[in-house]
């Protein structure tokens, strides 16, 4: 019987050596000292043995045991130790490997353009001012001198709401409203979000506009044209020249058309221009007696003036783009080139 326990643990040793995978050393373990290995065996025979044997081979058979389990917990630690240094061997990390670039953002360009008429009319002490974009008949049409069967409601292509309501055409119902605050004199602009029921390659269904209203005594055309003129000349450069353009707009009288030379040929004639020389820029004019009564003005002691542009337009003539819908479809190729 000692013979026989110290054969297994010289052949057990032996094995462990050998062992060189985690899995196979757990399979070692069970074929010792797993509950039907050869020394569990042995142990739980010790029962059978005589009172004279079963001490000394008790003993014997602990020692073997705990000699076995300290040989296999040796090389499952050799062998944990082995399999982290070959992780850290095969995966290391290259940090010498560039970062991905983090695609920066910018402003769109129309919001561009706007910041840009923004900040020029800013310069001259003009607040800027908004309003709601679901407007009623009043604000929208009546007050601005376009009574329900005036000819001039056609032209502004309306999307109605059931209720009575609109979409406002344009900004011009955000000046109403100011107007009724009664606080004069006053000098504002509204860039906003506007609604025509129109679509093609100039028109889009949604657009921006900015308009501009001066109030107050003694404000003349002479005004406007002055101010018109130092917008277009730093918005455009102070080179282009301007020519102003006799009109009419319901809530103006007079009313002018502001054109700016071609961007394209200069004045020279082409087809951008319609060999015109001229592109037409924004509408304008001295605010019309009817609308400051709408308001509770007196048109006898106040005057003024106002004026609307596209901020499409602008920006389409400016850059030279041929399709308004550019500007809503995000596409990076578009974006990306300004
Ligand atoms: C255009 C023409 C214009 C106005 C807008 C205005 C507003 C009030 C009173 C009088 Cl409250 N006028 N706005 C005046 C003239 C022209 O816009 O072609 N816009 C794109």
């Amino acid at each position: 019987m000692q013979a026989k326990l110290q054969e297994l643990q010289a052949g057990a040793l032996a094995a462990t050596a050998k062992i060189d995978n985690i899995k196979s050393l757990e399979d070692l373990r069970l074929k010792y000292l797993g509950k039907k290995g050869e020394l569990t065996a042995i142990l739980n025979g010790l029962g059978a043995l005589s009172k004279e044997e079963r001490p000394l081979i008790g003993k014997l058979s602990n020692e073997v045991k705990a000699a076995i389990t300290a040989a296999l917990d040796q090389r499952l630690t050799a062998l944990e130790n082995q399999e982290i240094q070959q992780k850290l061997a095969s995966e290391t990390i290259d940090i010498t490997l560039p970062g991905r670039r983090i695609p920066a953002g910018r402003p769109h360009i129309l919001t561009t353009t706007r910041a840009e008429i923004v900040e020029i009319f800013s310069e001259l002490g003009y607040t800027v001012a908004d309003g709601p974009e679901l407007e009623d008949d009043f604000h929208n049409f009546e007050a601005l001198n376009m009574p329900k069967d005036h000819p001039a409601r056609d032209m502004h292509d309306t999307f109605y709401i059931d209720d009575g309501r609109v979409l406002r055409t344009h900004t011009s119902p955000v000046q109403i409203r100011l107007m009724e605050k009664g606080i004069l004199p006053l000098k504002a602009i509204m860039p906003g979000r506007v609604y025509r029921c129109d679509a093609d390659v100039t028109h889009s269904p949604v657009f921006h506009q900015v308009e501009g209203l001066v109030v107050g005594e003694n404000i003349t055309f002479g005004d406007l044209k002055g101010t018109l003129e130092l917008f277009l000349k730093r918005m455009f450069g102070a080179q282009r020249k301007v020519r102003f353009r006799n009109s009419f707009f319901p809530f103006t009288e007079p009313s002018a058309e502001v054109d700016v030379e071609c961007f394209v040929c200069g004045g020279k004639g082409c087809a951008l221009c319609k060999n015109t020389g001229w592109i037409e820029i924004l509408g304008s004019g001295s605010v019309d007696p009817n609308v400051f009564r709408a308001v509770n003005i007196d048109p006898e002691k106040y005057t003024g003036f106002a004026f609307g542009l596209g901020i499409e337009r602008i920006a389409m003539l400016k850059y030279g783009i041929k399709d308004i819908r550019l500007f809503y479809a995000s596409d990076l190729r578009f974006l990306k080139q300004f």
